[in-house]
């Protein structure tokens, strides 16, 4: 039995906007995507994580969509898309597309008949509530506004939004709503989409009598309720009808994007049933925030091997990535970009130990270039709805600070800014005005300056995905942790019947001692600075791959 594709491929996750600009709009577009094929294919990718190219008014950057058949005319057209999907598989590169059905734009047909009055024939395909004494029906927080609630004047009532108010909840519990999904994503596999990463999948069920939250109460006094809202009973319910209406007989796959889930709930999605075929988790994510994510406490190695740890025993297969467009850029927040030497050599490291794991690889754009969170200033700079609307929270001088120290290091603009090509205008991203600042240290991190560096990250990266497509038991072997009382390095083997790999990587500022010397575990296969097999230690963010022979 050959294995799924979904697990031998390593995917990329392309953010449109900032990818490539076609025709000097300053926007990037799918005709842009097109011309950056080869890169890709050089690159050792075989899938594609396309983030949304739905029509959307942008007030999440597409995770707002107003029309599920349609391109964003910035974007493109649908001949262009068609064009698109032909020439990845040409490349025999899949397409997996991510879609939002937790909720749908405001501006979205659906809605608009939605609030148009109570007895529209749509009024059930959103959530819609009476207020309390004058107020929100209950007292949940969204992940972006103080309330999850807003009044409508036309209708006189309340819908819910987890996210802002451009992003009405869609009301799961009617079936037509659920037909209409289903049917739309089964036009697209019919259009020749290879798979879906489903946006915020986990949250789709609400507890039905929508009950007040329980814990602290944030900005507004609202509540941050997930208890009510992320794995409900009936969650596991849509999954498997989705299942069954959309992928059953198809070689398509489902990454869920499962807020919330965790190493006890995992196997309810993945397990047996196999609701999802893979799932992010966010535990790596999360853990230099330690309860808001606004915090950006320094990388606790012990701690992210004990999430690795507990992960690769929890589910038979992971995703393994360090970032995304929702995330600062990898190497600024757990590697060391104080020198040069070290920026290159921990952005390596922190690739080497992630992706040789056992799971499928997502790498984020522009990560195999070493990309860096980005220098912001002032307001008029950031583009992140999430980042504007925590500023616009701020009362005065000190709160300010606080949440400029957190864009600064956690904001998801910082993942945003356009793809660093080149060294000229505009890094080879736009002959025009790109739509949100360009990261100033493209005249030495880009693409064209790295090809031609045997010793660039981009050329270890191609090294490093070769290695794992080329090799079973990278691929398919076991996983098993090394040095686990170990501070500074991140150890494991991967084995598969007689061979056996060994991954060393000292991601500390400080020489790491070892209890053996290198060659104990063979021949060095790849490595991010030179080694000496007699040697008992590594060096800072030194990463070695190993093959007992
Ligand atoms: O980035 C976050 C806020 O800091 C996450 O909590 C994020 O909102 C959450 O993971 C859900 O993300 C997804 O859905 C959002 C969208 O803004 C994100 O870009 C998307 O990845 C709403 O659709
Ligand atoms: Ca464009």
């Amino acid at each position: 039995m050959p294995e799924a594709w979904w697990k031998e491929r390593v995917f990329y996750q392309v953010y449109p906007r900032s990818f490539q600009d076609s025709n000097g709009d300053g926007i990037g577009d799918l005709r842009g995507i097109i011309s950056r094929l080869d890169y890709l294919k050089s690159l050792g990718v075989g899938a594609v994580w396309l983030c949304p190219v739905y029509d959307s008014p942008n007030a999440d950057m597409g995770y707002d969509i107003r029309d599920y058949e349609k391109i964003m005319t910035e974007f493109g057209t649908m001949e262009d898309f068609d064009e698109l999907l032909h020439e990845l598989h040409s490349r025999d590169i899949k397409l997996v597309m991510d879609l939002v059905v937790n909720h749908s734009s405001d501006e979205h047909r659906w809605f608009a008949e939605s609030r148009s009055s109570r007895d529209n024939p749509y009024r059930d395909y959103y959530i819609w509530r009476d207020g309390k004494d004058g107020r929100e029906p209950n007292n949940w927080a969204s992940f972006f506004t103080p309330s999850a609630w807003s009044y409508d004047e036309g209708t006189g009532q309340w819908y819910l939004h987890l996210f802002s108010e451009k992003q009405p909840d869609l009301n799961w519990e009617n079936p037509s709503v659920r037909e209409e999904v289903y049917a739309m994503m089964n036009r697209w596999f019919d259009r020749g989409v290879d798979g879906f990463r489903m946006d915020v999948i986990t949250v789709i069920a609400k507890a039905p009598e929508l009950p007040d939250g329980t814990g602290a109460p944030g900005s507004g006094g609202y509540v941050f309720s997930p208890e009510h809202f992320a794995f409900q009973p009936k969650l596991h319910e849509y999954l498997r009808e989705m299942r069954r209406r959309c992928f059953n007989g198809r070689n398509c796959m489902c990454v869920g994007e499962t807020s919330f889930v965790t190493t006890e709930n995992a196997n309810s999605l993945v397990g047996d049933g196999r609701e999802l075929d893979l799932l992010f988790q966010f535990d790596i994510m999360d853990m230099d925030g330690e309860g808001s994510k606004w915090n950006a406490i320094p990388l606790d190695v012990p701690k992210l091997k004990q999430i690795i740890a507990a992960w690769q025993g929890a589910i038979d297969w992971n995703t393994l990535f360090l970032g995304n467009h929702d995330q600062p850029r990898v190497v600024s927040r757990f590697g060391d970009t104080s020198s040069c030497e070290l920026w290159k050599r921990s952005a390596k490291c922190l690739a080497t130990l992630m992706y040789l794991q056992r799971g499928t690889p997502f790498i984020y754009q522009g990560e195999e270039l070493g990309m860096t969170n980005a220098p912001f200033e002032t307001r008029e700079q950031l583009r992140d709805v999430e980042e504007l609307n925590l500023l616009a929270l701020c009362k005065g001088e000190t709160e300010l600070e606080r949440a400029w120290r957190g864009i600064k290091a956690k904001g998801r603009d910082n993942a945003r800014t356009p793809m660093q090509w080149s060294a000229g205008k505009n890094a080879g991203f736009t002959t025009g005005e790109p739509w949100i600042m360009l990261n100033p240290n493209y005249t030495w991190i880009n693409a064209e300056a790295e090809e031609g560096d045997p010793d660039s990250v981009l050329n270890y990266y191609r090294a490093l995905i070769a290695l794992r497509n080329g090799t079973p038991a990278l691929l398919r072997g076991d996983w098993r942790e090394l040095l686990p009382e170990s501070e500074q390095v991140v150890a494991y083997a991967r084995e598969l019947e007689s061979e056996e790999y060994t991954v060393l990587c000292n991601l500390s500022g400080e020489i790491a001692e070892l209890p053996f010397t290198l060659s104990e575990f063979g021949e060095p296969v790849l490595s991010n600075m030179p080694s000496d097999p007699t040697a008992a230690t590594l060096c800072p963010y030194q990463a070695l791959v190993l093959k007992r022979s």
